[in-house]
């Protein structure tokens, strides 16, 4: 069997679940190259220093904690309930849910001063404890290790604490959400003891592409074609990363506008745009962003 060459960064990604597919894609779209076929315990990547665990997502923050892996990709959800010693790094815009606290629609517990002295079902029992100690409210948290949804039509609790990203759980329970205690999504974390150092020069040429790929993700770039004379309204509406570059047509008259633009405002900027008097909007992906 292929051994762990110890002397290498290493990264803990899920195996299967529902961030492995993207936690793979984050690293090969950083230009990491690696064999994920097959999803063995780990890959050597072929172009970068670096080992990939595939490993059960629940050990994840205890492996980047103890030093079994130096970084790790893991829901933040988890790394708030285990109170684990890590640094959280960057968030990485996938495997978005809020955990919530839900009750069945319609019965006595309605808003969050309902759940006194009543019983919540959780996988999440640290962080839902935090949330009620912080709050003053005295409620018994009945602990579940899956179905937690289920709970409540059982009798089992009164309410339920647990994580949601579209809902339909919930609204096929007939459950109905209270209250926020957490908005978590994937995130990248890092160990904190002398491995991480003996790596931060790597550490660091990782991050630089992970970053680049983040932001080229929020990132649209759109050509435009504009009459000279809306040249300063036009610069007033983009956001732009610095100013739009502009280019003279062969058209008298008339200039090429390009620019960068968050994905976040996006159609406001082109409706701006317009209103401006530009014409011709092209827009295209950005594959990376360096800054
Ligand atoms: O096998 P392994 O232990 O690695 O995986 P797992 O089964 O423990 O975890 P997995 O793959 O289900 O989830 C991994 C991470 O994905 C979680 O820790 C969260 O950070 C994140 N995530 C994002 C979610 C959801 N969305 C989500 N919807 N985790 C769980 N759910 C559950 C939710 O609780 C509900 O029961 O999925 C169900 C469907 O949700 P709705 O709202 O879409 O109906
Ligand atoms: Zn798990």
């Amino acid at each position: 069997m292929e051994r762990l060459n110890s002397d290498n960064l290493r990264i803990a990604v899920q195996s299967s679940g529902r961030l492995a597919d993207d936690s793979v894609a984050l690293l090969q779209g950083a230009g990491i190259d690696f064999d994920a076929y097959s999803r063995k315990l780990f890959a050597s990547a072929r172009n970068f220093p670096i080992e990939i665990l595939f490993v059960r997502d629940d050990n994840i923050p205890e492996y980047v904690q103890d030093g079994v892996a130096d970084l790790g990709i893991v829901g933040r959800n988890l790394v708030v309930e285990r109170q684990v010693e890590v640094d959280e790094v960057l968030s990485l815009g996938f495997g978005h849910c809020v955990l919530v606290i839900a009750a069945p629609r319609g019965g006595p517990i309605a808003t969050v001063d309902d759940i006194t002295e009543r019983r919540i079902a959780t996988a999440y029992p640290a962080t839902l404890a935090r949330y009620l100690n912080e709050r003053g409210i005295c409620a018994s948290i009945v602990e579940t290790a899956g179905a937690t949804e289920l709970t409540p039509a059982l009798d089992v609790a009164d309410a339920i604490c647990d994580l949601v990203s579209t809902g339909t759980t919930l609204r096929v329970n007939d459950l109905a959400p209270i209250d926020t205690v957490l908005a978590s999504e994937a995130v990248l974390i890092a160990h904190r003891g002398s491995r991480v150092d003996a790596h931060e020069r790597d550490i660091n040429r990782l991050l630089l592409r992970l970053r680049s790929l983040l932001a080229a993700r929020q990132t649209k770039y759109i050509m435009a074609n504009a009459p000279v004379d809306a040249l300063p309204r036009i610069r007033s509406v983009l956001p732009g990363l610095r100013s739009p570059t502009v280019m003279p047509l062969d058209d008298e008259g008339w200039v090429a506008v390009h620019a960068a633009i968050p994905e976040e405002t996006f159609w406001d900027s082109i409706e701006a745009l317009r209103e401006s008097g530009a014409s011709e909007i092209l827009v295209t992906e950005v594959e990376k962003l360096i800054q």
